[in-house]
């Protein structure tokens, strides 16, 4: 009996666990450009038009390999909108109700497919390093979850930077070397450029059209889209910035988007390529001497430390964890984040940087404008749909505990021990940012006083309660009880005032 195979936008590997266990002679791919899915966030042009371009791409590959493909494009007249809608279609048009799936990364279309009325099979997504049982059984009985203990089973398990059963070196991470800022006089190689092809052409067109109003530029146009592309993305990192990636990790530089980051993100996102192979070519450049360790273990601890126990969280905590909000932040995300202007140099940096490349690295992610929303009390819904919107790599599993958890503490402490949060002091030491401001960030009070540095105050002490008690923390909360009565009071007034022009639609 024939099966429908559904490959989703970030299924795009040959070695799918649906495409594994398909058979190539009786069954039927299925793979849809689908409103639905372009649409319940308003992603970036860039993201679009890199999925819809890799999944034509794909499809006509798994054509060449002798499959059966049913795709739809999005503007055919009979496609049917929705993913679940589309397999109905199919099953129809075949004349079958059976429909072989890997798990989506997402639970909203988990339950869509369940609650199809076709008899579905969801195998598991064994591109991870780590299955949900696997990470069940880490997490049961542990009070608290920290990467780093996690990180150390992922490396026994796969062998990468062991030296027998010792961490290559003798420890198991050298991020002490690393988080120097970067200066602008370095040499750096950018991620390689796209090459144009009519595919792609015509994918730019389509989303030219059809988007005309979501948030970001769509050309130039630099993602690579499909498999060869990306290897050779991974592999101009390796070769041109992995040696530094350690050291200026953390770094900020006005124009320069990249730094010694990979840019790989949305092509592992997307299937395009795997952990694995991204760590072994890693490994090999340091038993080469091309790398230094401090940068290929900082590298790989991303890899199968941070990204595998962001997913296993996701997943462990369930489909309500995007909604939760435990210091009950109720501030709307101000238009500067949609590209509005702000004096906040640093924002704008990592705005505008954003509405141009749909990419932007981790610590501008992290201390800048997810800094700024916790610091500000910003509802942390309205981050997660912006950070799920407008990056290229961003796709719910990944992006939900980085954003909810990691960066705006609204589940309460599950991903982060302590809330990300910084005055403009580290902003300063890590970037250029400050140099150009309208704010002065050594001004800790007046006209020109850095909004981070106030708000700091404003956000620790609007959650005394709630963080005092935290051995982490508890020195800010004696620095500020040491600070002389009048400046307190007018540290948090100012920063309440701040808040209020901000919400109000004024320029700040
Ligand atoms: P590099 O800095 O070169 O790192 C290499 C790889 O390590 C990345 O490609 C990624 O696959 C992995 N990695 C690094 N840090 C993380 C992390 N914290 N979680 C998961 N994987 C990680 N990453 C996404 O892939 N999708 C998202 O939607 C996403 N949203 C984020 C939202 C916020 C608020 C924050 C703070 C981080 C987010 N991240 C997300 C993590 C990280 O910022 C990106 O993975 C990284 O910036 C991608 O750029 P790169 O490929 O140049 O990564
Ligand atoms: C991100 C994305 C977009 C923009 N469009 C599609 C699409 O039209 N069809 C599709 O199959 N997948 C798309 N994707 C990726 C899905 O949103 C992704 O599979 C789910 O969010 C689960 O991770
Ligand atoms: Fe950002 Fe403050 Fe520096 Fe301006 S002074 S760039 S607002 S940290």
């Amino acid at each position: 009996m024939v099966k429908l195979v559904l490959v989703l936008g970030d299924q795009l590997s040959t070695g799918l666990s649906a495409l594994v266990q398909a058979d190539r002679d009786s069954d039927v791919i299925v793979m849809a450009e689908v409103a639905s899915e372009a649409g319940y966030v308003p992603h970036h042009p860039k993201k679009i038009a890199f999925t819809f371009t890799a999944m034509r791409k794909f499809a006509a590959e798994l054509c060449d390999k002798g499959w059966r493909v049913a795709y739809t494009r999005l503007d055919d007249p009979e496609n049917a909108g929705s993913i679940p809608s589309e397999l109905l279609r199919r099953a129809e048009e075949f004349g079958t109700s059976t429909v072989l799936a890997t798990e989506p990364g997402e639970w909203r279309l988990i339950e869509a497919l369940r609650d199809m009325p076709l008899d579905l099979t969801l195998l598991p997504d064994d591109r991870f390093l780590c299955s949900h049982e696997e990470f069940e059984r880490w997490a049961e009985g542990r009070k608290v979850l920290r990467m780093e203990y996690f990180y150390r089973e992922i490396r026994r398990k796969t062998g990468l930077l062991m030296d027998g059963d010792k961490p290559e070196g003798g420890k198991w991470n050298y991020d002490h070397d690393n988080r120097k800022p970067a200066s602008d006089d370095l040499f750096r190689k950018g991620p390689p450029e796209a090459r144009r092809d009519p595919v792609l052409d015509e994918v730019l067109d389509l989303v030219k059209r059809r988007f005309p109003s979501n948030f970001g530029a769509l050309r130039p146009f630099y993602f690579q889209t499909d498999r060869a592309g990306a290897l050779r993305a991974l592999n101009h990192f390796i070769e041109h910035a992995l040696p530094e990636f350690g050291p200026y990790q953390d770094a900020m530089l006005e124009g320069d988007p990249y730094l010694y980051h990979a840019v790989i993100g949305l092509y592992l996102n997307a299937g395009l390529l795997g952990p694995m192979e991204i760590c072994e070519k890693a490994e090999a450049a340091y038993r080469d001497g091309h790398a230094p360790l401090n940068s290929v273990e900082g590298f790989i601890r991303q890899i199968i430390g941070w990204r595998e126990y962001i997913r296993g969280i996701y997943f462990l905590e369930g489909p309500e964890y995007p909604q939760r909000n435990a210091l009950n932040h109720q501030r709307k995300l101000p238009a500067f984040y949609w590209g509005a202007e702000t004096r906040m140099n640093c924002v704008a940096q990592a705005v505008g940087q954003t509405r141009d490349l749909a990419y932007a690295h981790h610590i501008q992610r992290l201390m800048v404008t997810g800094n700024f929303a916790l610091l500000a009390g910003i509802n942390p819904h309205e981050v997660h749909e912006w950070y799920l919107a407008v990056y290229a790599d961003a796709y719910e599993w990944v992006e939900a505990p980085n954003t909810v958890g990691m960066s705006q503490f609204a589940d309460g402490g599950v991903v982060a021990s302590k809330p990300y949060v910084s005055s403009g002091a580290y902003i300063d030491r890590m970037s250029d940012y400050c140099r150009n401001c309208h704010y002065r960030v050594k001004d800790k009070t007046g006209a020109r006083a850095c909004p981070f540095n106030l708000l700091y105050w404003h956000f620790l002490i609007r959650h005394r309660e709630r963080f005092e008690g935290n051995p982490r923390m508890a020195q800010m909360y004696r620095t500020f009880d040491r600070m002389e009565e009048e400046r307190r009071t007018r540290v948090l007034e100012e920063a309440e005032d701040f808040l209020e022009r901000m919400s109000r639609g004024d320029l700040v």
